[in-house]
């Protein structure tokens, strides 16, 4: 049986600092956080000085794979296409640490750092950058392939878009439908356009894509209900896993968009490109479900929590015509006003499997809480029985006859919190940033180590 892969996730910007080293150049969230005067990952948790001891407590805490992605403003100097040899350098040495502990890297190519120079020209708003990202791809391919064989085009096109161009709390900041849609399709099409590239280089390895995974649920049977959970499904999920896993874009919710969307940037050959295409295995990140409830009144509204404590309000999603989320009464939620729903993991997985038949790896899963990295061990037993409950969901879906391939913890150590900066922790180790950003591993660390030895072997 295969080796499971037991890991932590991470992403170049919310980890690494060095904004202004080895030749990296400025991308969309160095510019959007120092314009906007928010708390940013200049330095974050200083990953890039700091990369070797973090994979080496990863290894002593029983992890066999790193789950991390490549900043494309290190690879990629300029609207040319000129390669930055010390960007290349840099991940040369950390996927040569991370084989030098037996860990098995797993690449985000695209973890939201967009270099500023293609943010200038509009960013995903333009057919180009699916061009420069395929160039900048086959790079990543033809530099680092012979190591990594995991690899993932994409984190989460869904949530970039929809929080940079729908809600506006991302960078570019926008909120405007079209180009949600349109955002949204670039990114798809370049996701196909580079499983090709991977494909004619014939390399020696899987590639994928990372969803941010919200399995639809509805307050009631009626067939409103049903039929609102279908436009869910398809405004959260399907349009993108259809379209990389089956190469479709469903044909209703291309109904519902030419309603209100000019459509005509999809290109027959594209669909065909993405048909032909389809990814190796999807990746899942998990955090909650979504409860759904027939439209009812009111204008589109998305508003998110993730603003950091000083603004904490409550998520809110209407989507006119389309469906309203509810927040569950009943249920638990974390800190952060997340609801802690393990089943969704369970049954999402199921699902998934069911629908696409390709094989799965848990990408991201965890949970944010307050903590005070000056503290020696923190004692996260919130964060223990929360990825317990997440891990034996993944465990009985697998026994139960899923190919689920892989587990990743969000995230292996503290790092940066999109707009909720450094006060929104995830580690299994602490980072004090007020010391040095010396790492402190917390109680979760050695849990993990214990379940990945016990069940590691079993499954
Ligand atoms: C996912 C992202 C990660 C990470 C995580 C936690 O959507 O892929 O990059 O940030 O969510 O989210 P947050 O930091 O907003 O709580």
């Amino acid at each position: 049986m295969k080796e499971f892969l037991w890991g932590g996730a991470t992403a170049s910007y919310q980890c690494e600092g060095g904004f202004q080293e080895g030749n990296r150049v400025p991308s969309n969230w160095d510019r959007y956080l120092h314009e906007n005067g928010l708390e940013n990952g200049d330095v974050a948790c200083d990953h890039y000085h700091r990369y070797e001891e973090d994979i080496r407590m990863m290894k002593e805490g029983g992890q066999n794979s790193y789950r991390f992605s490549i900043a494309w403003p290190r690879i990629i100097s300029n609207r040319k296409g000129d390669v930055n040899e010390e960007g290349v350098a840099f991940y040369n040495r950390l996927i040569d640490t991370c084989l030098s502990y037996e860990i098995v890297p797993m690449v985000t190519i695209f973890h939201w750092d967009l270099p500023q120079y293609l943010e200038d020209e509009s960013g995903w708003l333009n057919r180009k950058t699916c061009e420069a990202y395929t160039h900048y791809a086959k790079v990543c391919f033809e530099r680092f392939g012979d190591r990594v064989k995991l690899w993932t085009t994409f984190n989460e096109p869904r949530y970039y878009t929809f929080s940079g161009y729908l809600i506006g709390n991302y960078p570019p900041g926008h909120q405007n439908l079209q180009e949600t849609v349109t955002a949204s399709y670039y990114m798809m099409l370049a996701s196909a356009m580079t499983v090709k590239a991977y494909r004619e280089g014939s390399y020696d390895g899987k590639i994928g894509i990372v969803h941010s995974f919200s399995p639809v649920y509805g307050v009631d049977m009626t067939v409103k209900t049903q039929i609102a959970m279908r436009y869910a499904e398809n405004f959260y999920n399907n349009w993108i896993l259809d379209v990389a896993a089956m190469g479709q874009i469903p044909g209703d919710l291309l109904d519902k968009l030419s309603d209100c969307c000019d459509l005509s940037m999809m290109l027959p050959e594209d669909l065909e490109l993405m048909q032909r295409h389809t990814v190796d295995f999807i990746g899942l990140n998990y955090y909650a479900r979504v409860m759904i409830k027939p439209y009812e009144t009111g204008e589109t509204t998305l508003i998110v929590n993730n603003k950091g404590s000083k603004e904490k309000g409550t998520s809110q999603t209407i989507v006119k015509d389309w469906f309203e989320q509810v927040r569950p009464k009943e249920s638990r939620y974390t800190e952060w006003d997340t609801e802690i729903f393990p089943r969704g993991l369970y049954e999402g997985i199921r699902r998934c499997w069911k629908k696409y038949h390709l094989p799965i790896y848990i990408t991201e899963n965890g949970i944010g809480l307050y903590e005070d990295g000056a503290e020696e061990k923190i004692d996260d037993r919130e964060r223990i029985e929360f990825m317990n409950q997440h891990i034996n969901a993944v465990l009985n879906a697998k026994e139960e006859g899923c190919d689920v391939r892989g587990f990743y913890v969000w995230s292996p150590f503290d790092l940066y919190s999109w707009k909720n900066g450094t006060e929104k922790r995830y580690g299994l180790v602490a980072v004090d940033y007020e010391n040095g950003l010396a790492r402190k591993p917390k109680k979760s660390y050695e849990w993990y180590k214990e379940v990945i030895e016990s069940k590691g072997n079993s499954i």
